[in-house]
Protein backbone atom coordinates (compact mmCIF):
# COMPACT_ATOMS: atom_id res chain seq x y z
CA UNK A 1 0.00 0.00 0.00
CA UNK A 2 0.75 3.44 -0.60
CA UNK A 3 3.90 4.28 1.97
CA UNK A 4 2.49 8.48 1.81
CA UNK A 5 -0.63 8.55 2.08
CA UNK A 6 -2.96 11.93 1.45
CA UNK A 7 -5.14 11.48 4.11
CA UNK A 8 -4.21 11.99 7.94
CA UNK A 9 -6.24 11.00 10.43
CA UNK A 10 -5.98 12.77 13.96
CA UNK A 11 -6.93 10.30 16.87
CA UNK A 12 -7.40 12.18 20.32
CA UNK A 13 -6.29 9.33 22.78
CA UNK A 14 -6.70 11.33 26.08
CA UNK A 15 -5.55 8.89 28.56
CA UNK A 16 -4.45 9.38 31.96
CA UNK A 17 -4.83 5.84 33.55
CA UNK A 18 -1.36 5.19 32.77
CA UNK A 19 0.08 7.36 35.29
CA UNK A 20 -0.88 9.26 38.07
CA UNK A 21 -1.84 12.62 37.51
CA UNK A 22 -4.61 14.03 36.31
CA UNK A 23 -4.19 16.79 32.85
CA UNK A 24 -2.92 14.46 30.62
CA UNK A 25 -6.25 14.05 29.07
CA UNK A 26 -5.89 17.25 27.97
CA UNK A 27 -3.12 17.42 24.86
CA UNK A 28 -5.71 16.67 22.31
CA UNK A 29 -8.12 19.37 22.49
CA UNK A 30 -5.32 21.74 23.36
CA UNK A 31 -3.73 21.16 20.51
CA UNK A 32 -6.81 21.33 18.12
CA UNK A 33 -7.37 24.85 19.90
CA UNK A 34 -4.12 25.79 18.89
CA UNK A 35 -5.20 24.99 15.03
CA UNK A 36 -3.42 21.78 14.37
CA UNK A 37 -6.13 20.58 11.60
CA UNK A 38 -4.37 24.12 9.59
CA UNK A 39 -1.24 23.18 10.50
CA UNK A 40 -1.38 19.65 8.67
CA UNK A 41 -3.32 21.18 5.99
CA UNK A 42 -0.99 23.83 5.65
CA UNK A 43 1.70 20.69 4.87
CA UNK A 44 -0.55 19.15 2.05
CA UNK A 45 -2.15 17.22 4.01
CA UNK A 46 -6.50 16.04 3.54
CA UNK A 47 -6.97 15.99 7.46
CA UNK A 48 -9.65 13.62 8.92
CA UNK A 49 -10.08 14.96 12.63
CA UNK A 50 -12.05 12.64 14.49
CA UNK A 51 -13.34 12.84 17.82
CA UNK A 52 -11.37 12.27 20.77
CA UNK A 53 -11.64 8.67 21.79
CA UNK A 54 -13.36 8.09 24.57
CA UNK A 55 -11.70 6.49 27.42
CA UNK A 56 -13.78 7.48 30.63
CA UNK A 57 -17.43 6.75 30.12
CA UNK A 58 -18.11 2.85 29.97
CA UNK A 59 -17.51 1.14 33.31
CA UNK A 60 -15.21 -1.39 34.40
CA UNK A 61 -14.64 -2.95 37.10
CA UNK A 62 -11.47 -2.22 38.82
CA UNK A 63 -11.73 -5.25 41.47
CA UNK A 64 -9.35 -7.69 39.97
CA UNK A 65 -6.81 -5.05 39.09
CA UNK A 66 -3.32 -6.17 39.98
CA UNK A 67 -1.57 -3.62 42.42
CA UNK A 68 1.46 -3.79 39.36
CA UNK A 69 -0.53 -2.83 36.92
CA UNK A 70 -2.30 0.12 38.23
CA UNK A 71 -5.80 0.76 36.16
CA UNK A 72 -5.13 -2.24 34.38
CA UNK A 73 -8.95 -2.61 33.35
CA UNK A 74 -9.36 1.01 32.04
CA UNK A 75 -5.72 0.83 30.51
CA UNK A 76 -7.09 -2.02 28.62
CA UNK A 77 -10.42 -1.09 27.69
CA UNK A 78 -8.90 2.11 26.20
CA UNK A 79 -6.24 1.06 24.20
CA UNK A 80 -8.11 -1.93 23.05
CA UNK A 81 -10.63 1.10 21.51
CA UNK A 82 -7.18 2.80 20.17
CA UNK A 83 -5.97 -0.31 18.60
CA UNK A 84 -9.12 -0.99 16.52
CA UNK A 85 -8.99 2.85 15.44
CA UNK A 86 -5.49 3.19 14.34
CA UNK A 87 -5.78 -0.33 12.33
CA UNK A 88 -8.67 0.57 10.73
CA UNK A 89 -7.42 4.19 9.72
CA UNK A 90 -4.33 2.72 8.30
CA UNK A 91 -6.52 -0.37 6.43
CA UNK A 92 -7.94 2.99 4.65
CA UNK A 93 -4.74 4.27 3.90
CA UNK A 94 -4.39 6.87 6.37
CA UNK A 95 -1.52 7.93 8.38
CA UNK A 96 -3.13 7.68 11.91
CA UNK A 97 -1.62 10.88 14.05
CA UNK A 98 -2.00 9.90 17.63
CA UNK A 99 -2.35 12.85 20.53
CA UNK A 100 -2.17 11.51 23.65
CA UNK A 101 -2.99 11.15 26.65
CA UNK A 102 0.28 9.27 28.49
CA UNK A 103 2.27 7.46 27.11
CA UNK A 104 0.56 3.90 27.73
CA UNK A 105 -1.58 4.92 24.50
CA UNK A 106 1.62 3.20 22.82
CA UNK A 107 0.19 -0.16 23.63
CA UNK A 108 -2.92 0.80 21.30
CA UNK A 109 -1.26 2.23 18.49
CA UNK A 110 1.60 -0.27 18.30
CA UNK A 111 -1.13 -3.05 18.10
CA UNK A 112 -3.05 -1.18 15.69
CA UNK A 113 0.17 -0.90 13.48
CA UNK A 114 1.44 -4.36 14.02
CA UNK A 115 -1.83 -5.47 12.73
CA UNK A 116 -1.46 -3.55 9.19
CA UNK A 117 2.33 -3.70 8.93
CA UNK A 118 3.91 -6.49 10.84
CA UNK A 119 7.32 -5.46 10.16
CA UNK A 120 7.01 -1.59 11.24
CA UNK A 121 10.69 0.29 12.02
CA UNK A 122 10.05 1.97 15.45
CA UNK A 123 11.51 5.01 16.18
CA UNK A 124 11.29 5.38 20.38
CA UNK A 125 11.82 9.17 21.36
CA UNK A 126 11.59 9.12 25.05
CA UNK A 127 13.98 9.94 28.04
CA UNK A 128 12.34 6.75 29.43
CA UNK A 129 12.41 3.14 27.98
CA UNK A 130 8.98 2.41 28.43
CA UNK A 131 10.64 -1.10 28.73
CA UNK A 132 8.86 -2.51 32.21
CA UNK A 133 6.55 -4.77 32.95
CA UNK A 134 4.00 -5.74 35.77
CA UNK A 135 6.50 -8.33 36.58
CA UNK A 136 9.78 -5.46 36.68
CA UNK A 137 7.85 -2.39 37.57
CA UNK A 138 8.78 0.02 40.33
CA UNK A 139 6.10 1.89 40.23
CA UNK A 140 2.92 -0.37 38.27
CA UNK A 141 2.54 2.52 36.23
CA UNK A 142 1.73 1.68 32.84
CA UNK A 143 3.02 4.12 30.66
CA UNK A 144 6.27 2.34 31.66
CA UNK A 145 5.45 -0.58 29.69
CA UNK A 146 3.64 0.21 26.24
CA UNK A 147 7.26 -1.47 24.98
CA UNK A 148 7.82 -4.04 27.73
CA UNK A 149 4.59 -5.66 27.50
CA UNK A 150 4.41 -5.87 23.21
CA UNK A 151 8.49 -7.30 22.99
CA UNK A 152 8.26 -10.61 21.93
CA UNK A 153 10.23 -11.53 25.56
CA UNK A 154 12.01 -14.89 25.82
CA UNK A 155 9.87 -17.59 27.52
CA UNK A 156 11.58 -16.65 31.34
CA UNK A 157 10.22 -12.67 30.83
CA UNK A 158 6.89 -13.44 28.98
CA UNK A 159 4.01 -11.73 30.12
CA UNK A 160 0.95 -13.35 31.25
CA UNK A 161 -1.37 -11.13 29.95
CA UNK A 162 -4.67 -13.83 31.31
CA UNK A 163 -3.42 -12.13 34.27
CA UNK A 164 -4.13 -8.79 33.28
CA UNK A 165 -7.74 -8.29 33.22
CA UNK A 166 -8.82 -6.51 29.96
CA UNK A 167 -5.81 -7.17 28.17
CA UNK A 168 -6.99 -10.43 26.84
CA UNK A 169 -7.09 -8.85 23.23
CA UNK A 170 -2.92 -9.29 23.45
CA UNK A 171 -2.65 -12.52 24.25
CA UNK A 172 -2.19 -13.35 20.49
CA UNK A 173 -1.78 -10.14 20.09
CA UNK A 174 1.03 -8.98 17.34
CA UNK A 175 5.08 -8.52 19.01
CA UNK A 176 7.65 -6.19 18.25
CA UNK A 177 10.99 -7.88 17.43
CA UNK A 178 13.99 -6.56 19.65
CA UNK A 179 15.68 -5.26 16.24
CA UNK A 180 12.49 -3.74 15.12
CA UNK A 181 12.82 -0.69 17.62
CA UNK A 182 15.30 1.75 17.87
CA UNK A 183 15.94 4.47 21.36
CA UNK A 184 16.38 8.41 21.05
CA UNK A 185 16.90 10.25 24.00
CA UNK A 186 17.16 7.83 27.11
CA UNK A 187 18.59 8.83 30.08
CA UNK A 188 16.30 7.47 33.22
CA UNK A 189 16.21 3.44 32.68
CA UNK A 190 15.43 1.12 35.40
CA UNK A 191 17.90 -1.89 35.88
CA UNK A 192 15.83 -4.54 34.40
CA UNK A 193 14.91 -2.14 31.49
CA UNK A 194 19.25 -1.98 31.47
CA UNK A 195 19.57 -5.31 31.48
CA UNK A 196 16.94 -6.28 28.34
CA UNK A 197 18.43 -3.72 26.49
CA UNK A 198 21.98 -5.28 26.46
CA UNK A 199 20.51 -8.94 26.17
CA UNK A 200 18.11 -8.41 23.44
CA UNK A 201 20.53 -6.60 21.45
CA UNK A 202 18.19 -3.62 21.11
CA UNK A 203 19.32 -0.53 19.45
CA UNK A 204 19.33 2.60 21.77
CA UNK A 205 20.82 6.22 21.69
CA UNK A 206 21.01 7.69 25.10
CA UNK A 207 22.09 11.61 25.46
CA UNK A 208 25.61 10.20 26.08
CA UNK A 209 24.98 8.70 22.39
CA UNK A 210 23.76 12.80 20.96
CA UNK A 211 26.38 14.18 22.99
CA UNK A 212 28.89 12.22 21.61
CA UNK A 213 28.17 11.69 17.62
CA UNK A 214 25.51 14.65 17.45
CA UNK A 215 22.14 13.94 16.61
CA UNK A 216 22.78 13.96 12.86
CA UNK A 217 25.01 10.88 13.54
CA UNK A 218 22.67 9.06 15.61
CA UNK A 219 19.79 9.62 13.40
CA UNK A 220 21.75 8.35 10.22
CA UNK A 221 22.77 5.01 12.28
CA UNK A 222 19.51 4.38 13.68
CA UNK A 223 17.98 4.22 10.34
CA UNK A 224 20.99 2.36 8.98
CA UNK A 225 19.79 0.17 11.54
CA UNK A 226 16.09 -0.33 10.80
CA UNK A 227 16.44 0.09 7.04
CA UNK A 228 18.70 -2.70 7.10
CA UNK A 229 17.46 -5.00 4.01
CA UNK A 230 14.79 -2.82 3.35
CA UNK A 231 15.35 1.06 2.38
CA UNK A 232 11.87 1.69 1.94
CA UNK A 233 10.40 0.04 5.43
CA UNK A 234 7.33 1.91 6.80
CA UNK A 235 8.40 3.71 10.13
CA UNK A 236 6.62 4.60 12.74
CA UNK A 237 7.51 7.55 15.41
CA UNK A 238 6.17 7.45 18.96
CA UNK A 239 7.24 11.05 20.69
CA UNK A 240 7.54 11.44 24.51
CA UNK A 241 7.56 14.91 25.27
CA UNK A 242 9.33 14.05 28.07
CA UNK A 243 11.97 13.38 25.60
CA UNK A 244 13.29 16.91 25.44
CA UNK A 245 15.04 19.03 27.84
CA UNK A 246 12.47 19.84 31.14
CA UNK A 247 13.66 23.50 30.66
CA UNK A 248 11.78 23.76 27.12
CA UNK A 249 8.66 21.03 28.25
CA UNK A 250 8.29 21.80 31.67
CA UNK A 251 4.19 20.75 31.29
CA UNK A 252 4.72 16.65 31.46
CA UNK A 253 4.49 14.53 34.17
CA UNK A 254 7.99 12.68 34.60
CA UNK A 255 10.53 15.59 33.99
CA UNK A 256 14.38 14.01 33.61
CA UNK A 257 16.68 17.07 33.34
CA UNK A 258 19.39 16.79 30.39
CA UNK A 259 17.09 16.02 27.17
CA UNK A 260 17.01 16.81 23.59
CA UNK A 261 17.67 20.98 22.82
CA UNK A 262 14.96 22.80 20.62
CA UNK A 263 16.91 22.11 17.44
CA UNK A 264 18.11 18.55 18.16
CA UNK A 265 14.45 17.62 19.04
CA UNK A 266 13.22 18.71 15.93
CA UNK A 267 16.03 17.02 13.90
CA UNK A 268 14.18 14.22 15.11
CA UNK A 269 11.23 14.69 13.54
CA UNK A 270 12.84 16.73 10.68
CA UNK A 271 14.93 13.21 9.85
CA UNK A 272 12.04 10.88 10.37
CA UNK A 273 10.00 12.69 8.02
CA UNK A 274 12.96 13.15 5.46
CA UNK A 275 13.29 9.39 5.51
CA UNK A 276 9.78 8.73 3.53
CA UNK A 277 9.11 5.87 5.23
CA UNK A 278 6.99 7.61 7.88
CA UNK A 279 3.67 5.26 8.14
CA UNK A 280 2.21 7.04 11.45
CA UNK A 281 2.95 9.02 13.98
CA UNK A 282 2.12 9.30 17.52
CA UNK A 283 3.27 12.43 20.84
CA UNK A 284 2.24 11.94 24.18
CA UNK A 285 2.86 12.88 27.79
CA UNK A 286 1.35 16.45 27.44
CA UNK A 287 -0.07 17.28 31.18
CA UNK A 288 -0.73 21.36 31.13
CA UNK A 289 -2.13 21.38 34.78
CA UNK A 290 1.93 20.02 35.97
CA UNK A 291 3.26 23.69 34.96
CA UNK A 292 2.30 27.76 35.21
CA UNK A 293 -0.07 28.96 32.17
CA UNK A 294 3.47 30.42 30.30
CA UNK A 295 5.22 26.85 30.95
CA UNK A 296 1.92 24.83 29.73
CA UNK A 297 1.28 26.96 26.14
CA UNK A 298 5.00 26.86 25.45
CA UNK A 299 5.12 22.46 25.70
CA UNK A 300 1.82 22.46 23.47
CA UNK A 301 3.75 25.06 21.37
CA UNK A 302 6.68 22.85 20.73
CA UNK A 303 4.30 19.69 20.22
CA UNK A 304 2.73 21.56 17.66
CA UNK A 305 5.58 22.00 16.14
CA UNK A 306 7.16 19.16 16.41
CA UNK A 307 4.14 17.37 14.84
CA UNK A 308 4.68 20.36 11.72
CA UNK A 309 8.32 18.93 11.58
CA UNK A 310 7.13 14.89 11.23
CA UNK A 311 4.43 15.71 9.65
CA UNK A 312 6.78 16.71 6.45
CA UNK A 313 7.53 20.72 7.31
CA UNK A 314 10.82 21.67 5.94
CA UNK A 315 13.34 24.48 6.50
CA UNK A 316 13.68 25.40 3.15
N1 LIG B 1 10.65 3.81 34.42
C1 LIG B 1 9.76 4.38 35.41
C2 LIG B 1 9.53 5.85 35.17
C3 LIG B 1 8.83 6.25 33.95
C4 LIG B 1 8.61 5.55 32.81
N2 LIG B 1 7.95 6.34 31.97
C5 LIG B 1 7.78 7.47 32.54
N3 LIG B 1 8.30 7.43 33.75
N4 LIG B 1 7.20 8.56 31.99
C6 LIG B 1 8.45 3.60 35.46
O1 LIG B 1 7.57 4.02 36.21
O2 LIG B 1 8.31 2.59 34.78
MN1 LIG C 1 7.29 7.35 27.40
MN1 LIG D 1 9.09 9.39 29.11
Amino acid sequence: HCKYPRTTSIIGAPMTFGQPFVGTDAGPALLRDRGLRNVLTSLGWRVEDLPDLDFDTEQVSDARDPPNARNCSLVAQGTSKLADTVESKLRKGHFPLVIGGDHSVGIGSLTGILRVIPDIGIIWVDAHADLNTPATSGSGNMHGMPVGLLLDHSEENAVDFTKLPGFEFLIDGPRISPDQIVYIGLRDIDPTERLWIRDYGIKAFTMYDIDHFGIGKVMDMAFEHLNKGNPNRPLHISYDIDAVDPLLAPATGTKVRGGLTYREAHFVAEAAAQSGNLASAEIVEFNPSLSDDGGASETLELGEQLIASFMGKSLL
